[in-house]
């Protein structure tokens, strides 16, 4: 008796929680009751490089022997990350139009820019408009961040080994190169974005924007290099929706 009574309990309990689930599931397939604009939709794919990848361009650190000294090999440039079957590395994809004059609030945790072998990691972040850059010096010699950014206050700041800064931008910009003024090689860019649906694919050349309201979307590939790809696409409501980009070695849009 007791143990059909905690069974019955146990069934009871179940259906509230999957009431809840359904509850939370559906408020996300409207948005415009979601104040925060978000959906259920994804768009996901794969970032490609058709064509012989241009040769990795070997980086010189012998100026600060400290930078040298933190590898055990030859350093390489990050420009072209290039994996299996074509798969194309630091590319961000991300929504250009199409999100209206939703808004989004902005992360509370910082986005981390790691200055390490005097190599800027990741080589390209992507962040939100306000939210907080930290950038730290991993290294022990001197760094100096230097983003020179075309839509947004440049900022310049030496950083000594070890100490961290904080910065930020106030404006979408795709994407503002960095420089470190002591050491000539270090190079890296960061996307600003005034909504949360970008990605930067790795090695694999995958990309996931998740929770992305239906629409009709503009969807944007940047590539330092390359230049840009553009694709417009439709998601109805739930729907996972597949696209990929293919750059091409011949005719390509090189910035
Ligand atoms: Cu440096």
């Amino acid at each position: 008796m007791k143990h059909a009574l905690s069974l019955r309990l146990i069934a009871v309990l179940f259906m509230l929680v999957a009431s809840f689930e359904n509850s939370r599931a559906g408020s996300s397939a409207a948005p415009s009751n979601n104040p925060s604009g978000s959906g259920n939709s994804a768009l996901m794919g794969r970032v490609r490089f058709e064509g012989a990848a241009p040769a990795h361009t070997r980086i010189n650190m012998s100026t600060d022997p400290s930078c040298a000294k933190a590898h055990a090999g030859a350093v390489v440039s990050d420009d072209f990350v290039v994996g299996n079957d074509g798969a194309l590395g630091n590319v961000v994809v991300f929504i250009s139009d199409g999100l209206g004059d939703r808004s989004f609030d902005v992360p509370s945790a910082p986005a981390v820019i790691e200055q390490k072998g005097c190599v800027y990691q990741p080589h390209v972040a992507a962040v939100r408009a306000n939210q907080k850059i930290k950038v730290v010096n991993s290294d022990n010699t001197i760094h100096n961040i230097h983003p020179v950014p075309a839509n947004n206050r440049e900022w310049n700041k030496a950083e000594p080994g070890g100490s961290t800064i904080e910065e930020s931008f106030a404006r979408e910009e795709i994407a503002i190169p960095v420089k470190c003024n002591v050491h000539p090689w270090m190079r890296s860019y960061i996307a600003v974005f005034k909504h949360p649906f970008f990605a930067v694919t790795g090695k694999d050349g995958s990309f996931d924007l998740r929770d992305l309201p239906p629409g009709e979307y503009t969807v944007k590939a940047w590539h330092e290099k390359l230049g840009t790809m553009t694709q417009k696409i439709k998601v109805v409501p739930g729907e996972s929706k597949t696209i990929d980009f293919v750059f091409k070695a011949s005719g390509r849009p090189i910035s």
